[in-house]
């Protein structure tokens, strides 16, 4: 009976305004901030009974709508092991999202309870993780998700602060795991194992001034602030950070990782000084890196790096070490065998798809969205995954690292300082340097930054890895976006029927077009998206076949 009045009155607090239409979509719930209320309320009774659920473990709440506009604000529950709550969950959080009354909630609750085999008020303990970026109705959508953390009897209800996304991620799974967890443990474990992958950059590939400086653009948002913060802090680079969030500017305005690689163009907060330098962007949460170059002051464009060419940065260098561990055995023999999986998703673009498989790699393909994309990367030794706007990480199984250990003390015992020695330490030191729950873009940044010491690289040389095809993205408004139905990781059009013949009549006239369209997840639309050997066939393709969709 407790129970029930706790949530009973924690739904009346914030009543649903009419019409309102909440789903969990690709990233959580979403919309303009101030109308965020009831909707991050239930998603806080989600995330306390999903931690009654796992027995108490912890689970996260982020505020943030990432690089969405400043007015906006969203929601996304984190799981015990750091990833997205468990897909099976969704359908009952946009049921609680949407229940009328709270009434109507208490019964959803109860019944849901009943099949999850939940036993509430039953002296369960729970504990729900919170964390806001750096929005102005954060602190307001922050008092709602203690409200509705508070209605589950037993769950507390801890404010972790201001954090970027990932680092959110990164806490629940380090608590999880009995790690040390605190966000100083974040900074030094990161800033300790990029100064250890620098000490493991051989001796001849001393990387010149040029080399060590990079300009970071903040997005206005919680990656600058952050960087601001330990900056000084990390070895061997020359960090200037623009649009740090310190008040300049607005956040996502005209800036950071979505702006950069959907525009193309050189962000605000970008002078002349900046020119020729490598630059890397983060978007509004810190949980999307591209890398750009801008060419010259009287040019607006730039030289884009997306996700899908730090995804092959990643895996050349893993591959490399994989190799020099293995040394000439052939496959039987092999020291560290190594199950090796690359994911991308249809977005990514087909010069990278090519660029892998040509290094005889197997690449597979998943729906939009980082939880189909984590989820598939877990089935490896070691996973790589990018979407090609930036999101992305290498995850190490708990059995490859332990492999990993073992073997760093057999060479150490034998063959310290071995070129095979040292292959397996930079493993480990990636290992612990990159997020091992989502993509982050300050963790993924530094991995970047001593792969090009590593390797000796200057932008350019990263550039020059393969060339992206010309691509084109629309978005196309519909009546219902649902009547698109795809298959095939979305590459191809299932319903309505005939329209994928449509699509295929349009490629055909395009020397290596590639073409399709989907629902987009998180925006009421359909996205076209099409690839062809110049801007200009790119650009014809998407329009043809989205006329097609209209
Ligand atoms: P939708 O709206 O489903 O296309 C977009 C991005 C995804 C992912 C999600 C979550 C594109 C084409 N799509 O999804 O990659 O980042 O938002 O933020 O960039
Ligand atoms: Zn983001």
């Amino acid at each position: 009976a407790e129970q029930r009045a706790a949530l009973l009155a924690a739904a009346s607090l914030f009543p649903v305004p009419d019409g309102a239409r909440f789903s969990y979509g690709t990233a959580g719930f979403r919309a303009e901030g101030s109308t965020m209320g009831p909707a991050v309320c239930r998603a806080g009774m989600v995330a306390a009974l999903r931690s009654v659920k796992l027995g108490g473990a912890a689970v996260g709440l982020v505020l943030t709508a990432s690089h969405n506009p400043l007015r906006d604000n969203g929601v996304k529950i984190v799981d015990e092991d750091g990833g997205m709550m468990s897909q099976d969950w969704e359908p009952f959080a946009d049921a609680l999202a949407n229940a009328p009354n709270p009434d109507a909630l208490l019964q959803i609750v109860l019944k849901f309870a009943k099949d999850e085999d939940i036993r509430l008020g039953e002296g369960h303990s729970a504990q729900v993780l919170l964390a806001r970026d750096t929005r102005p109705t954060g602190e307001y959508l922050l008092d709602a998700a203690v409200k509705g953390v508070n209605a589950v009897i037993g769950a507390v209800a801890l404010d972790m602060g201001i954090l970027t996304t990932p680092q959110l991620h990164w806490i629940v799974r380090c608590k999880n795991k009995g790690l040390k967890a605190s966000e100083m443990d974040y900074f030094t474990q990161v800033i300790d194992s990029f100064r250890c992958l620098l000490k493991l950059v051989p001796k001849d590939k001393g990387a010149d001034v040029m080399n060590n400086r990079l300009v970071v653009d903040g997005a206005n948002g919680i990656g600058g602030l952050k960087l601001e913060e330990i900056k000084a802090r990390i070895s061997g680079l020359d960090i200037h950070v623009r649009n740090s969030g310190n008040g300049e500017g607005i956040l996502n305005e005209r800036c950071g990782a979505d702006f950069v690689q959907k525009e193309k163009v050189v962000p605000l907060g970008f002078g002349p000084e900046d020119v020729g330098f490598r630059c890397a962007s983060f978007d509004g949460d810190a949980d999307r890196l591209v890398y750009f170059r801008i060419v010259s002051s009287t040019d607006t464009r730039i030289d884009l790096v997306d996700g899908d060419k730090i995804l092959s940065l990643f895996v050349l260098f893993v591959r490399e070490q994989i190799d020099i561990i293995n040394g000439n055995n052939d496959e039987g023999n092999k020291v560290l065998p190594t199950r090796f999986g690359v994911i991308q998703t249809a977005y990514a673009n087909g010069a990278s798809t090519d660029f892998l498989e040509n290094l005889g790699l197997e690449v597979v393909f998943t729906s939009t969205g980082v939880k189909y994309l984590h989820k598939k990367s877990l089935e490896y030794d070691i996973g790589i995954y990018f979407e090609a706007n930036g999101h992305g990480t290498v995850l190490f199984s708990d059995h490859f690292v332990s492999q990993l250990e073992s073997l760093t003390s057999e060479f150490s015992l034998k063959a310290s300082g071995s070129s095979q020695h040292q292959a397996a330490m930079r493993l480990l030191a990636a290992s612990q340097l990159i997020n091992q729950a989502v993509g982050d873009a300050l963790s993924g940044m530094l991995l970047v930054e001593a792969i090009l010491q590593y390797k000796g690289w200057s932008f350019q040389n990263w550039c020059d890895i393969y060339t992206d095809l010309p691509s084109r993205q629309l978005k196309v408004k519909v009546q219902d976006r649902t009547a698109i139905v795809t298959t095939d990781a979305e590459r191809r059009v299932c319903q309505p029927s005939g329209l994928q013949e449509l699509i295929d009549g349009e490629i055909a006239n395009y020397s290596h077009g590639r073409c399709f369209v989907r629902p987009s997840g998180t925006e009421d639309v359909v996205r076209v998206y099409a690839e062809a050997s110049t801007e200009e066939a790119a650009n014809s393709l998407a329009k043809q076949v989205a006329q097609h969709v209209e």
